[in-house]
């Protein structure tokens, strides 16, 4: 999905903050530590249990000095491996998920041997963009309590979340999201044991049987970031005494929610920069209590039934950097009030209601990279006003993606 860009974003840079001391590892490390035997013989044996046709871990086994191998990252101090970098190192996403050639050349598959219970200070395990054929995540992950940092997106595993997963109480970071949609929660009992927990990130997991999402991730104080887009949710609370305050970027599209209204404990969220609600159905008027979350820099309403004019408060949203309004009804004119949003990098505004003219203010956002206005019942054309504009300035130097179609 486009919008997904920024959020990715923040997400790597939180995931620095909190590995700011093992980042400086990854430069300094290595050089002068020698691994642990036991160590060095689980590491051989995790590597005996995966399929690696491009030959990865070809340097696992060359030396005796483990911490030398490929993707492993060993306490400068101690030696000990900490860290198992293991991702593929290509990008699966295509705007949706298709695996390429080359990218299912880089996987790993086969699996995971529980040697990897003989790190006793792994810290940080990632192996996201693996083809582990569906099988189940191993419930032995859940004893390596060491662990602060999980990520098995899109690794390719299936069936039930191991409940086990709730031993791991020093989790910063979860990420389960995968795109095959067969991995699955009955509830979320587990999650609760995570209270450390500050990025949590189940999308695609098939939460429709796990009543209780809410009423667990509302009780990890940590959290400042909850993504569970395409989760099968089919509730959210109308009223609700909110625990994540802290909480920065809420991801809740592509449910099937049967809440026709945006629930009012969404706008008691006030350090909320991202807010993704897409591809719901959602409807009515953009309610007021959004209002409050005029921090956002993020705003994707894309894909629902609201069918107000645009509200004028909107255009005090002044950090906006992605709004998108498209596919909806949304009817009115479009105001002089987003010259404001002086922020904007992406703007969709198309398949709506809206008619009349583009004003002649649009020209002077100066940030503007994309906007989308096609199938809207305009009557002027954005490249008039660009030619009309005695100083076309910024907008038109700075597009790369113009999408009008006046109709
Ligand atoms: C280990 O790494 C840390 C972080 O980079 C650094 O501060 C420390 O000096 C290193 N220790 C040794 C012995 O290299
Ligand atoms: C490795 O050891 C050498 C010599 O003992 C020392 O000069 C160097 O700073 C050490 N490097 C690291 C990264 O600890
Ligand atoms: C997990 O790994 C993917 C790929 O590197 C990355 O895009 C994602 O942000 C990671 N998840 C977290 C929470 O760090
Ligand atoms: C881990 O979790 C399971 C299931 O929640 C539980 O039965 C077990 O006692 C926990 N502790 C350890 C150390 O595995
Ligand atoms: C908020 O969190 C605390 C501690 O995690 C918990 O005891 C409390 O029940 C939570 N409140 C709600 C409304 O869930
Ligand atoms: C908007 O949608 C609601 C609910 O579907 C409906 O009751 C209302 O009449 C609609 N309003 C407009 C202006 O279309
Ligand atoms: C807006 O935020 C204020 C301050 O946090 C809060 O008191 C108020 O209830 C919020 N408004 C809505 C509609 O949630
Ligand atoms: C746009 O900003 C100006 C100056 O900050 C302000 O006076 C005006 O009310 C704003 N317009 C809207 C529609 O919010
Ligand atoms: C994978 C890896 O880091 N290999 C290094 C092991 O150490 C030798 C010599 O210091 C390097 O040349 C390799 O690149």
């Amino acid at each position: 999905m486009a919008g997904s860009m920024r959020v990715v974003v923040t997400s790597v840079f939180l995931a620095l903050l909190i590995e700011t001391s093992t980042f400086e590892y990854v430069c300094a490390a290595n050089r002068n530590v020698s691994c642990h035997e036991v160590e060095r013989q689980a590491l051989l044996k995790l590597k005996q249990d995966l399929i690696d046709p491009s030959g990865r871990l070809a340097s696992w086994g060359n030396n005796l000095n483990c911490c030398n191998w490929s993707g492993v990252i060993c306490d400068n101090l101690t030696g000990n491996v900490i860290q198992l970098r293991l991702r593929n190192p290509l990008d699966p996403y295509n705007g949706f998920y298709i695996p390429s050639e080359a990218y299912a050349k880089m996987w790993f598959s086969g699996k995971i041997n529980p040697s990897l219970l003989d790190l006793k200070h792994l810290r940080y395990l990632d192996l996201r963009g693996s083809n582990f054929g569906g099988i189940q995540i191993p419930e032995f992950l859940g004893s390596v309590h060491t662990l602060r940092y999980l990520n098995l997106s899109a690794a390719g595993f299936g069936g039930l979340v191991p409940p086990q997963l709730g031993n791991l109480t020093n989790l910063h970071v979860l990420d389960l999201h995968d795109f095959s949609s067969l991995v699955y929660a009955e509830n979320l009992q587990w999650l609760s044991h995570l209270v450390k927990l500050k990025i949590l990130d189940l999308s695609s997991v098939d939460l429709s049987k796990a009543s209780d999402w809410f009423q667990v991730t509302n009780t990890l104080p940590s959290l400042v970031e909850i993504h569970l887009s395409g989760c099968q949710l089919h509730r959210l609370p109308l009223q609700a005494d909110v625990n994540f305050s802290s909480l920065s970027i809420l991801d809740l599209s592509s449910n099937s929610f049967s809440n026709p209204l945006i629930p009012g404990w969404i706008f008691k969220l006030n350090s909320l920069v991202s807010l993704d609600l897409s591809h719901n159905n959602f409807q009515g008027q953009l309610p007021h209590g959004l209002r409050n979350l005029s921090s956002l820099r993020y705003l994707n309403l894309y894909w629902n039934n609201f069918n107000s004019s645009i509200p004028s408060w909107l255009y005090g949203f002044t950090s906006l950097e992605f709004l998108n309004l498209g596919s909806n009804y949304f009817h009115g004119s479009i105001s002089n009030g987003f010259q404001n949003l002086t922020s904007l990098t992406t703007l969709d505004l198309s398949d709506n209601e809206l008619t009349g003219a583009v004003p002649n203010s649009m020209g002077s956002l100066c940030s503007l990279k994309k906007i989308k206005l096609s199938g809207l019942h305009l009557s002027r054309d954005l490249s008039e006003i660009l030619q009309a504009s005695s100083s076309p300035g910024c907008l038109l130097n700075r597009l790369e993606s113009l999408l009008f179609i006046s109709g």
